[in-house]
């Protein structure tokens, strides 16, 4: 995997982290002169002495952190620079440095001490860079980011920039970026950046597939492990040793080679929540490498063992059948838009809690390492999904460029008990001739990388026109009946829905559920009878849908409910949504609405545990 992001960085008795977040220095590139800072060299001093820069909160998207409309709308290059030091002793004792974006949103150009060190295609996933030649260990250090948010029919995901030339309506040079979602495209450094040293012979990746094998009733468990290190030039390949603890940090097993199999008898399986009385528990696997010349590296990974398996009908974890109940959510908030922010990671999962969900989907793009660690704890699963949202014309370099993200997106997951499937991305304009080649491709090789969960992707075309299903192990549909469709006349839902995932399997023979449907409420707009907008029909179309997911439940192959959204949303400037998309069971900044109530009631009435 070409850009491989790198492991997440932990400290360890022979690694240091240092975070480099807080307050940067930012400037935009002139829409009508975008390569300005290339001209002009910014990245070889400080930004300040170029120009006029604001402060930028690092991680945030920019978009809303200041009163500059042009930053809210900004489309093309910005830059960020700040300085610091890094200890003296670092170079002293021979460490490795290495710089990790969580993901910069989208493309970006990183330059350390007035040097490009690294680059990155599209957002959402990590970027990492040896950087210990490149800093100064006795004076301050210049750290500079370019990002640029354009999107294009080549760029995962998709958009167009429409040029208006027509000079009697429009000023020279005017454009706009388009783009076919209906979130708002927030962009910039929104993951923590960190600094970390490894020695000279580290763990540079690892890999483990857990199994779970139930002999009459009683749980047994295997971890394959699998350690990539990396040694200095002429030493031999390191040695390694792994040590399996439980919770309380007592050792349950060990092994001594960089690849094999550990064995836990008697194990505590990774469940999810309200499926178990223990849910998300993890082991800790520690990972040492030993050079040859006796240079050690340590990395704890945490492991939940836990199996997922599939067939026509279902999807099972640890053998149980799997039924799903969650929403689709968006790393969205005021202020700070898809920045990663620890105070609203911990109120969403409090709230998936008090909703029952055992579940969400990293609608429509991976989403910050720090959530999906929190789904691991909690036990809650995640369908893990690509930023391939609404992709549509499918040429072969929009293919190779889906499968490369996909590669490097599975690389940074694949070891997370909470991912359950991939999707490999939402409402594909699947009927076009193109997709059947395409689909067919981009499943392969995501199966290639993964071949231990089912590869979904999230389909919105008719029954009879799509070509991505035919492909894929397990198939979820997004249905707005009696919202986009039959609006109003909430008493075609039932039928509607049980007809519609009836012809899906009935086509397919595979698992089906729905990933997506919903209305949009106004808080505390009320209305009865029930009227579009208000609490009253957002709440009575869930009640409907459910009744329909209950009749689809007694059929057999209908794997899972998600509700569009967790919570309201920025949208683009339309003149069809009130700035948000208001289909939340929350409202932007996580207060319920009445239809969280009802959901609420639901999810806890369908666990299968308490
Ligand atoms: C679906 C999209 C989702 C939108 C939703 C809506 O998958 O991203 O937010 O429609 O319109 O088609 O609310």
């Amino acid at each position: 995997v070409s850009s491989w992001g790198g492991l997440y960085p932990q400290t360890s008795v022979s690694r240091e982290v240092k975070p480099l977040d807080g307050v940067w220095s930012f400037r935009l590139s002139p829409k009508d002169d975008p390569d300005k800072g290339f001209r002009e060299l910014w990245f070889e001093k400080p930004l300040s002495t170029t120009g006029t820069v604001i402060a930028m909160a690092v991680p945030s998207s920019y978009n809303e952190v200041t009163e500059d409309k042009n930053i809210r709308e900004h489309v093309g290059w910005a830059w960020y620079d700040t300085q610091f030091y890094v200890p003296a002793r670092w170079q002293d004792e021979k460490k490795r440095v290495v710089l990790r974006f969580g993901s910069v949103t989208y493309n970006s150009i990183i330059y350390l001490n007035g040097k490009a060190i690294t680059s990155h295609l599209g957002g959402h996933l990590p970027i990492m860079a040896d950087v210990t030649s490149s800093l100064m260990y006795s004076s301050k250090n210049l750290l500079t980011v370019a990002v640029n948010n354009t999107l294009t029919p080549e760029t995962i995901p998709q958009g167009t920039i429409i040029f208006h030339n027509d000079l009697s309506r429009y000023p020279p040079g005017y454009f706009e970026q388009k783009y076919n979602f209906d979130f708002f495209n927030f962009a910039g450094i929104d993951r923590p950046v960190f600094l970390y040293t490894t020695p000279q012979t580290y763990v540079d990746n690892i890999r483990v597939i857990t199994k779970v094998f139930n002999t009459q009733g009683s749980y047994s468990a295997s971890i394959e492990y699998d350690i990539t290190s990396q040694s200095p030039a002429g030493q031999d390949n390191a040695s390694c040793s792994v040590f399996l603890v439980d919770a309380n940090d007592t050792l349950v097993v060990n092994g001594s080679s960089c690849s094999g199999t550990l064995t836990v008898s008697q194990p505590q399986l990774w469940w999810p929540y309200l499926m178990d009385p223990i849910a998300g528990y993890q082991y800790t696997l520690w990972v040492r490498v030993t050079g040859s010349l006796d240079e050690i590296d340590e990395y704890p990974l945490k492991v939940g063992l836990r199996e997922v398996a599939w067939n026509t009908s279902g999807v099972t974890i640890n053998g149980r059948p799997l039924y799903i109940r969650g929403c689709g959510k968006h790393e969205d908030a005021d202020i700070r838009g898809k920045g990663y922010d620890a105070a609203l990671v911990v109120k969403d999962f409090a709230l998936l809690k008090w909703l029952g969900a055992n579940s969400f989907r990293t609608s429509h793009y991976p989403y910050a390492e720090e959530i999906m660690d929190r789904a691991d704890a909690e036990g809650i699963m995640v369908i893990d999904e690509s930023p391939a949202i609404g992709l549509s014309g499918f040429d072969p370099a929009l293919r190779d460029r889906h499968i490369a993200v996909m590669e490097e997106f599975i690389m940074r997951d694949r070891n997370r008990p909470s991912v359950i499937m991939w999707s490999v991305g939402n409402e594909p304009k699947s009927s076009q001739l193109a997709a059947d080649d395409y689909f067919r491709a981009v499943v392969n090789a995501s199966k290639l990388a993964d071949p231990t969960r089912p590869v979904t992707a999230v389909l919105s075309e008719s029954v009879n026109s799509d070509l991505a299903a035919q492909w894929l192990d397990v198939i979820w549909v997004n249905r707005y009946f009696s919202w986009y469709s039959d609006t109003g006349h909430l008493e075609v839902i039932q039928r509607q829905t049980v007809t519609e995932f009836q012809e899906w399997h009935s086509k397919f023979q595979r698992p089906v559920g729905i990933s997506e449907y919903g209305a949009g409420s106004i808080p505390g707009l009320h209305m009865g009878p029930s009227f579009t907008w208000s609490e009253e029909y957002q709440t009575e179309l869930l009640l409907n849908n459910f009744k329909a997911f209950d009749d689809l439940r007694d059929q057999g192959f209908f794997m899972g409910e998600m509700i569009w959204n967790f919570a309201d949303f920025l949208t683009p400037q339309e003149y069809n949504r009130p700035a948000m998309c208001m289909k939340g069971l929350f409202t932007r900044t996580r207060q319920p609405k009445m239809a969280a109530q009802v959901t609420r009631a639901r999810y806890h009435d369908l666990a299968e545990w308490d």
